[in-house]
């Protein structure tokens, strides 16, 4: 039998209904007794990034075998207990890298240009009134990268065709990268008209976006977030932004999903999407048919397409 940690798909949903014996947790609301009685014949979870496997289902599962993740971000799953107990782990990288770094792209433009709301002006019917004030240019600002992994790389690449300036702040200088590096996130910060988010949430990088780099940042800064909500101090962000001690953001992801800070409602310098970065037709396809291709991989003994651990 397969676990599904929540509903993210319907045809990941419908395809392992083919193969498996499919329990959809979210249909047993008693979770410890769905538990208590299923655990033996729970060899797969499937999770993604809003649920994936802690250290107490893993725990509760003494069957499990592999937890294959509709995500590339695999801060949802206990990988720690995983190694301990001999449970592989996959995620789904590279098929979604171009979309979440279309969206940054698109976030960034959104926030400059103000997209949002000059969509709101118009159906308002304000433009019969007067024009629209002027906005902020994109094409040559420097663009910060914190993170350059797959997704920091494919935006970087992106950036460069407006002509940007690009640097990034790692834990350690990308041999053979041409862009600059910054080994002091703040420098990186202070450097930047737009800082991106492009890491893997850790312990490391929780709140790795304080208020020391939200100034650093500055009154014409631009935050654009297409991590994890936690990456930032999220009632910093917002103390910032109403203050205006930051210029402006673009977030995809925040603190406690689908929970958005009430506060940012009201301002027009922020455009707040729900998570979806991977999201398009095409994408959460390529992720489905990887989640089916290493779990069908693990079962008939062959190597897993993206293994974590
Ligand atoms: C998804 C994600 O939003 O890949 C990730 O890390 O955050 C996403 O692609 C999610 O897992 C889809 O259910």
């Amino acid at each position: 039998g397969v676990l599904m940690t929540c509903p993210m798909n319907a045809y990941l949903e419908k395809e392992l209904e083919k193969r498996f014996n499919l329990y959809k947790f979210w249909q047993f609301p008693q979770r410890t007794q769905f538990l208590t009685e299923n655990c033996n014949s729970i060899r797969a979870v499937v999770g993604n990034a809003k649920a994936g496997a802690d250290a107490t289902l893993i725990d509760a599962l003494p069957k499990l075998e592999i937890v294959s993740s509709f995500s590339v971000g695999l801060d949802k799953i206990d990988l720690k207990r995983c190694k301990e107990k001999g449970i592989r782990v996959t995620n789904t990288p590279d098929v979604l890298t171009e979309d979440v770094a279309d969206l940054a792209i698109g976030l960034i433009i959104a926030v400059l240009r103000r997209l949002c709301e000059c969509d709101r002006y118009v159906r308002s019917g304000k433009w019969k009134i007067g024009d629209y004030k002027l906005t902020t240019k994109f094409s040559g600002k420097s663009v910060g990268i914190l993170g350059l992994g797959r997704i920091g790389l494919a935006i970087a690449k992106r950036a460069e065709a407006f002509n940007c300036p690009i640097s990034y702040y790692s834990r350690t200088e990308k041999e053979g990268s041409k862009y600059k590096y910054y080994s002091n996130l703040l420098d990186l910060a202070s450097n930047s008209d737009i800082l991106v988010v492009a890491c893997a949430l850790t312990k490391e990088t929780h709140h790795i976006i304080n208020r020391e780099v939200i100034d650093a940042l500055g009154p014409k800064g631009v935050l654009i977030n297409i991590g994890r909500g936690p990456h930032v101090d999220e009632p910093e962000l917002v103390a910032a932004l109403v203050e205006g001690r930051l210029g402006g953001a673009g977030l995809d992801v925040f603190e406690n999903e689908p929970e958005v800070p009430q506060e940012l409602f009201t301002l027009e310098n922020v455009v707040l999407v729900p998570h979806i970065g991977s999201g398009t037709v095409e994408t959460r396809t390529e992720m489905a048919n990887l989640v089916l291709g290493n779990l069908e991989a693990h079962f008939s003994n062959k190597p897993l397409l993206t293994p974590v651990v």
